[in-house]
């Protein structure tokens, strides 16, 4: 049980020790979803080399960028330890783009979300399946909707902790470590791609857009897929 006296143990510690001790309460059932992203590359770089007891994993869309490939060998060429691969239900995929066609997410939102759903919602919670804690590359000033977000939160939903170890990051923390421990990282983050997800619902932003801007930037709100928006309730 994490309970508000623990939370704010972790929330003072080192980034490796928060996650030491989170992943030492539950060593068989902590799991971190890495998108490939930076924030997630910090995390992978911290969770790999302290050999913590945390289960990696990515979903592969099916449309993420050749980059996100090219990095995920690099990743486990450089840490040799296992990123486990998700791919969305091939029956799902083969009636929704059968149905919809190969690019529907651009002509609805209820399109969008109906692919984010299969392609990243339910493989997301076959690989939770088992898992205690659900650690992820969150950060508060990513968008209105990651403001208030909590270090820790239990999900009734999924039954588990969400432990959001890098909220209260700025995005040059993020860099600056990256920089600090030479950690690989996705090039595409050097050309204006601040968030990425699959290639074709993400494109480069301009200065002084908004970091998420990128991401369905034909929808007007809503630049969430549904991997973090029903959560749940501080835990205590
Ligand atoms: S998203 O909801 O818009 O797609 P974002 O790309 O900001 O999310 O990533 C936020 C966190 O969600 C990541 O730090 C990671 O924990 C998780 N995540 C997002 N996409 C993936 C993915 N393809 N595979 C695994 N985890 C992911
Ligand atoms: Fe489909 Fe785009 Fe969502 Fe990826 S981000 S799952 S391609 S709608």
């Amino acid at each position: 049980m994490i309970n508000d006296e623990l939370i704010q143990e972790i929330g003072e510690a080192s980034l490796p020790e928060a996650i030491r001790i989170v992943s030492g309460l539950f060593p068989d059932s902590t799991v971190f979803s890495s998108s490939l992203g930076q924030e997630d590359q910090v995390l992978t770089d911290v969770i790999f080399r302290n050999d913590m007891p945390v289960r990696v994993f990515t979903l592969d869309t099916g449309r993420l960028f050749g980059e996100a490939y090219e990095l995920y060998d690099r990743i486990v060429a450089r840490y040799k330890k296992p990123v486990q691969v998700f791919f969305p239900d091939a029956a799902d995929v083969e009636q929704f783009v059968t149905e919809k066609g190969m690019n529907s997410f651009y002509e609805s939102v209820e399109n969008r979300k109906g692919c984010c759903y299969i392609r990243k919602v339910k493989p997301l919670n076959r690989a939770l399946e088992g898992a205690k804690v659900w650690i992820t590359g969150l950060r508060a000033d990513q968008s209105a909707n990651r403001e208030n977000m909590p270090l820790i939160e239990w999900s009734e939903e999924k039954q588990l902790y969400k432990f959001n170890p890098l909220i209260n990051w700025s995005l040059d923390d993020v860099l600056d470590y990256l920089k600090e421990f030479n950690v690989p990282y996705n090039p595409l983050h050097d050309k204006g791609f601040i968030s990425i997800g699959c290639a074709p619902c993400t494109r480069a932003i301009e200065p002084g857009e908004d970091a998420r801007a990128g991401r369905w930037w034909w929808e007007s709100s809503q630049k969430e897929c549904g991997l973090h928006s029903s959560v749940v309730k501080v835990a205590s």
